[in-house]
């Protein structure tokens, strides 16, 4: 159920273009993944986040696990029948929500916390997580991983990785329904191209149909995660789709595409949406800008959205001084929008083999500053 083609390769850079079919539908990639943390974009509909043209979304095993609890939501028919979303889901672990955590141990076999409503005393470890993210029934799971912290030595590194693989051994083995459910690998190793390099070959070496890129997007900067994405690349199988994880603004993005990564997720933006600020072609703008009060273009006059096509950019300025919970909405579908739209110019790019040309353009009008 399966099955990930490359279609085309960029001749000067590294960027691909691929498609990945899955039970629920078929991603084209290189794709960004909104995210529901809770089984809901914030602020927007099923409906609405179809309308973007999503075609995957990404959800969280730690919070659902919390909140209200997989027994709750496999009783209601699993994730996607729940929250009522027929394409593909993709379900973090709960690795990197975990470990940012105050007051949690980590053991060799997973984490002891305790829940941030009840106080309960809460484990999650690879069993675990593979048993919570079977009850939901993604399409994609993740393995249960320790997203080490910037900066961090190089034997703290060395000797989470160690634990990392182990895990990674662990999820294989309690994983109950490979056929249905893709569960992927994440490489971690910090800042260390050795280490880089020794998780990316032994995960590849376990056979997982999936690979990521974890411990990036920690406060490493854009210079430090393409130099991370170059040392780690190399080593990751190539004909298996490569998800950076937690990435980023549309540069970041855009940047690793062209160093060979193929899905992204990040909650940029609609957590920007909802404090007014909006993604257009000449950079981001900020809505709640007295000069916006009467600005009657929209958004951005290049968009396709639903807000962009309807409403202005006065009458956005408005709903966000009287606080009208529509404002969070229109601005979601823009943003979204407005990701989906640029990784789609990306696809085509490759496809033209131009895809270095598409960069260059891109963010020489994105970073243009409005002029
Ligand atoms: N591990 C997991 N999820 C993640 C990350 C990670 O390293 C990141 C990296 N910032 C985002 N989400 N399991
Ligand atoms: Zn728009």
């Amino acid at each position: 159920m399966f099955h990930f083609t490359l279609l085309a390769q960029d001749p000067q850079t590294r960027a691909r273009r691929g498609r990945l079919e899955t039970p629920h539908g078929t991603i084209e990639t290189p794709i960004f993944m909104p995210v529901g943390t809770h089984g809901a974009l914030k602020a927007m509909t099923p409906a609405q986040v179809e309308e973007t043209q999503a075609q995957i979304i990404l959800s969280n095993t730690y919070h659902l696990h919390l909140k209200p609890g997989e027994a709750l939501i496999k009783k209601a028919g699993g994730l996607h029948r729940f929250m009522n979303w027929e394409r593909p889901i993709l379900t973090d672990s709960g690795g990197f929500q975990v470990f940012s955590l105050p007051n949690k141990k980590i053991g060799e076999d997973g984490v002891h916390f305790r829940h941030e409503g009840t106080g309960d005393e809460i484990f999650l470890g690879p069993k675990e997580a593979m048993q919570i993210q079977n009850d939901l029934g993604s399409d994609i799971m993740m393995a249960f991983d320790e997203c080490i912290p910037y900066p961090a030595t190089y034997d703290y590194s060395a000797k989470s990785i160690n634990k990392t693989l182990r895990w990674a051994e662990i999820c294989l083995q309690h994983h109950q329904r490979p056929d249905e459910q893709a569960l992927f690998g994440i490489v971690q190793g910090s800042v260390y191209p050795d280490l880089r390099r020794q998780c990316a070959k032994q995960l590849a070496a376990l056979g997982f149909p999936g690979y990521a890129i974890g411990g990036v997007s920690v406060g490493e900067g854009l210079e430090l995660l393409k130099k991370v994405v170059d040392d780690t690349e190399p080593h990751m199988p190539q004909h298996k789709p490569r998800y950076l994880m937690g990435v980023g603004l549309p540069e970041d993005i855009l940047e690793s595409i062209e160093r060979g990564m193929d899905m992204f997720d990040c909650v940029i933006p609609t957590r920007y949406a909802r404090s007014a600020t909006l993604f257009t072609r000449r950079g981001k703008i900020r809505l709640t800008n007295r000069n916006f009060r009467r600005d009657f273009f929209p958004v951005d006059p290049s968009c396709d959205c639903y807000c962009c096509t309807n409403f202005s950019r006065a009458y956005l300025h408005h709903l966000f001084n009287a606080n009208e919970i529509l404002s969070a909405t229109l601005s979601a579908i823009h943003n979204v929008r407005f990701y989906l739209n640029m990784v789609a110019q990306a696809r085509t790019a490759i496809e033209a083999g131009d895809f270095a040309a598409f960069k260059a353009d891109f963010l020489g009008e994105y970073f243009s500053s409005g002029k």
